[in-house]
């Protein structure tokens, strides 16, 4: 993992998609701060449930064993909060959303993903962000089971947009045709969360 001096405000070069390394406006961290609204569910890999439903072909719940069978990938990706930290070149292991959809039959208005989690947090983004930005369902962070603050058992990473747009225990994925603001995006968050336009607020 690459050390990041405390102090220094950008990181150069580019990420692996060509971007800015550093988005504008954000600051370099070692730290990994926990962003969390409410309380921190305590979920057991043996109770965890994945709930798929809305514009499918008949509704889906997963188990933990089920999701460790399908294809994992393990993403080198830096991680942005709209608070303006940003922590570099972390390993993010799981199951891609791209993999993870061959295994539904999606209805053609499934245009929508509305992310749920355990508590209660919901995201929404596009099918098209889903599809192609590397958003991944990740259960291990830099070799090591991830840690239950951050969403442990499992929560969902958005390399290409600001960190609130993955959902920690995430326990479902809602295809929806016409798009719905989640909880964040409901209280003045920007849809779209794109970190290199600074698509923060509003
Ligand atoms: N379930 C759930 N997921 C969530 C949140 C939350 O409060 N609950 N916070 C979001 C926000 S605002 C951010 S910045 C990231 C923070 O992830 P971290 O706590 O691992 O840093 O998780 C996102 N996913
Ligand atoms: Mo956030």
């Amino acid at each position: 993992m690459a050390l990041v001096d405390p102090k220094k405000r950008f990181v150069e070069g580019i990420n692996y998609f060509g971007k800015a390394k550093t988005p504008p406006g954000q600051i370099a961290t070692a730290k990994f701060p926990v962003l969390t609204y409410g309380d921190t569910p305590n979920i057991s890999t043996a109770e965890w449930q994945f709930h798929i439903f809305g514009e499918v072909e008949g509704d889906v719940v997963w188990t933990w064993d089920d999701i460790m069978k399908m294809p994992q990938t393990t993403l080198h990706a830096d991680f942005h909060c709209v608070t303006t930290w940003s922590r570099f070149d972390d390993d993010w292991t799981g199951v891609m959303f791209k993999d993870l959809v061959t295994f539904i039959k999606l209805k053609p208005s499934a245009k929508f993903v509305m992310q749920h989690a355990y508590g209660g947090y919901t995201t929404n983004n596009s099918m098209d962000v889903m599809l192609n930005e590397d958003v991944i369902l990740a259960h291990t962070f830099n070799g090591q089971p991830l840690p239950r603050t951050h969403g442990g058992p499992m929560r969902v990473f958005t390399p290409r947009r600001y960190a609130w747009k993955g959902a920690k225990w995430v326990n479902g994925l809602e295809f929806i045709s016409k798009d719905r603001p989640g909880f964040w995006e409901q209280n003045g968050y920007n849809t779209a969360a794109d970190p290199w336009k600074e698509e923060r607020y509003g």
